[in-house]
């Protein structure tokens, strides 16, 4: 059992999303309310299960069928209220059920078979942890008489994901099943959300099984803490106060914790600049004043500045992660830094913290929200405006279709409203540079981990949340054709997500740092792919091919107005780089810009 997750992952105590236990609701078979209360043996192990996910108010999971899992697909024939959708490889099972939960707050869920199947889930279940997201993995296992035999489609799955799940279990009897299902729900949603993952033995599925759905958890070594100490904020207070040059961190957690509209409460109370990480977009305006946009290695040239320059950094739920604070003697010099994160294990793990502020992002804000005066530094928010004036974010782009240019063509067509997922590459830096998010909570892109593959399957999980309009996937060629398959999911369900292809022939952002650190010597980078309009016409899908800006308004009007699916194939300039960027193990301050708007410059 991942006991160390739990360690490393201390988290917050009660779920205000949590529902009413003591009553239940009636569901599929039986499901009357005395279940709670008095044991009964008339449901399988299958059946329990089901069950406990219809008191979770689970109404969608994704996954794949085999073996071991047939007693539980067997048995989910009965529940027709939960919705299965048949993916077309697990990984996609685990991103989808990634993307539903960052998407609605709620635990994802995924079912896998043992085995193979099992595996195929360890990338989309290490994304999860290392953005923390909540999502419960169901793996069918071999029976419990012969696990350890290395018996057909046997694997330690416990084992393997030990490291990456905040918890995981293996039952090894029908009674822990209701027991053990609560809880795994309970520990990824709660405090620092994750992964939790169940492995079910196949005879456990299909014997007989107790059934008594624990009215409450218990797990006393687990008592995550929500609210930060009085003395805690009075001190936070303080800083804010006496610092002449805030600026406000704004990571995912913002997200975890729905304190958007708190954030920009405290933000124009103590009227202070926002910079968020790539995941924290979205958690702020961008139409807002005090939203700067993005810091870090892509980051915009005056969102690092200002936190180069800054005398106070407020962190709200980020964990200085080394693509946000490039190199650490040179972060930051000069400002103390005021640490608020659930997970304490998160505080002074890179940058030492001046002020640890422990608790629940949400309440932090209200409570220094409370405790303080309008404050004001126009000054400093002036200063921060040179830095904008003199380096803007520019397209210099020569080829006929800049990467930059179809952002921007999304952002004018959705008004800066859309609900979109971005793969990994360059295309994903572009979206977060170029696409300016009005909307809270509207990006979702694999930070942490770095997943190639994750935007179309993750899709299918934000499409499921936000059922009434499309859901934008921008994807590089490469990391579009990891999990292609996901096609034929989508045309299937009949989803009608936009995909946008940001078509340049090679592995981007590979062959960006091979141009500008190895010599330009562009080994395994240069991708050739099939051609994807006829492609996806192929599943149902239709779509067209963009190969001009000119050709860009009218492209994205006919996928809008495409009632299902459809998808853009956008050959873009295969030489265009990522600008401005911080060389690795420099200062956030001595970012390369590029040499073409420098030369015009001069
Ligand atoms: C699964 C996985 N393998 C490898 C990488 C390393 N990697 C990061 S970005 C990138 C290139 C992405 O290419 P593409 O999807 O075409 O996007 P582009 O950079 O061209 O926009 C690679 C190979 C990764 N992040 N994930």
């Amino acid at each position: 059992m991942g006991v160390t997750g739990i360690a490393r992952r201390a988290t917050r105590e009660g779920d205000r999303r949590l529902p009413d236990h003591r009553v239940f609701a009636r569901s599929g078979r039986g499901g009357s309310k005395e279940e709670g209360q008095h044991p009964t043996m008339k449901y399988t192990g299958a059946e329990v299960l089901w069950e406990c996910l219809v008191r979770e108010g689970v109404d969608v999971i994704w996954g794949y069928p085999g073996g071991a899992a047939i007693p539980m697909f067997d048995a989910l024939g009965k529940y027709p209220q939960i919705h299965h959708v048949l993916v077309r490889h697990e990984q996609a099972a685990a991103h989808a059920a990634d993307g539903y939960a960052r998407a609605t707050g709620k635990v994802g869920v995924c079912v896998a078979t043992s085995g193979p199947g099992a595996t195929n889930l360890v990338t989309g279940i290490a994304t999860a942890i290392m953005d923390s997201v909540p999502i419960v993995a169901l793996t069918a296992q071999v029976a419990d008489s012969v696990i350890g035999t290395d018996a057909f489609q046997e694997i330690n799955i416990t084992g393997i994901t030990l490291p990456i799940t905040k918890h995981n279990y293996l039952v090894r009897q029908g009674r822990d099943l209701a027991r053990i299902l609560r809880e795994a729900f309970f520990l990824a949603r709660t405090g620092r959300p994750g992964p939790v993952l169940v492995d079910l033995p196949r005879d456990i599925l299909t014997a007989p099984c107790e059934f008594h759905y624990p009215e409450r958890v218990s797990r006393p070594g687990y008592r995550p803490v929500v609210r930060s100490a009085p003395y805690q904020i009075q001190r936070a207070a303080q800083l804010i106060a006496d610092a002449k040059r805030p600026v406000v961190l704004a990571g995912h957690g913002v997200h975890v914790a729905t304190a958007w509209e708190e954030l920009r409460l405290f933000a124009e109370r103590i009227n202070a600049p926002v910079v968020s990480t790539l995941l924290g977009l979205s958690s702020l305006s961008a139409d807002h004043p005090l939203c700067l946009g993005m810091g870090g290695m892509h980051g915009v040239a005056w969102a690092n500045l200002a936190v180069q320059n800054a005398d106070l950094l407020i962190a709200l739920g980020m964990r200085m992660d080394d693509r946000f604070t490039g190199s650490l003697p040179h972060f930051a010099p000069q400002a103390k830094l005021l640490h608020v994160d659930i997970d304490p294990a998160e505080i002074g793990k890179r940058v030492p913290a001046y002020q640890p502020m422990v608790g629940d992002v949400r309440l932090v804000l209200e409570a220094l929200t409370a405790a303080l005066p309008e404050l004001d530094h126009r000054d400093w928010l002036a200063q921060i405006e040179t830095y904008r004036e003199r380096h803007p974010l520019e397209v210099h782009g020569q080829g006929p279709l800049p990467p930059q240019e179809v952002i921007r063509a999304l952002h004018r067509t959705t008004e800066g409203n859309a609900v979109l997922v971005s793969d990994v590459g360059q295309h994903q830096m572009w979206v977060a540079q170029h696409y300016r998010f009005r909307r809270l909570n509207s990006f979702f892109t694999s930070g942490g981990l770095g997943t190639m593959g994750y935007s179309l399957p993750a899709a299918l999980g934000v499409q499921v949340a936000h059922p009434t309009e499309p859901v934008w996937v921008v994807v590089g060629d490469g990391s579009f054709q990891m999990n292609l398959q996901e096609l034929a999911t989508v045309a299937q369900e009949r989803l009608p997500m936009k995909i946008v292809i940001m078509n340049n022939g090679y592995l981007g952002m590979v062959r960006q740092w091979q141009e500008l650190f190895h010599g330009a010597r562009y080994i395994g980078t240069p991708i050739t792919g099939p051609d994807y309009v006829p492609l996806a016409a192929s599943f149902g899908i239709p779509g067209r091919r963009v190969s001009t800006t000119a050709e860009l308004p009218a492209a994205f009007a006919a996928a809008r107005a495409q009632d299902g699916p459809y998808l853009l194939d956008c050959k873009v300039d295969g030489d265009e780089n990522v600008y401005p960027m911080v060389r690795p193990g420099t200062s956030n301050a001595d970012f390369m810009v590029d040499p073409r708007g420098r030369s015009r410059e001069s």
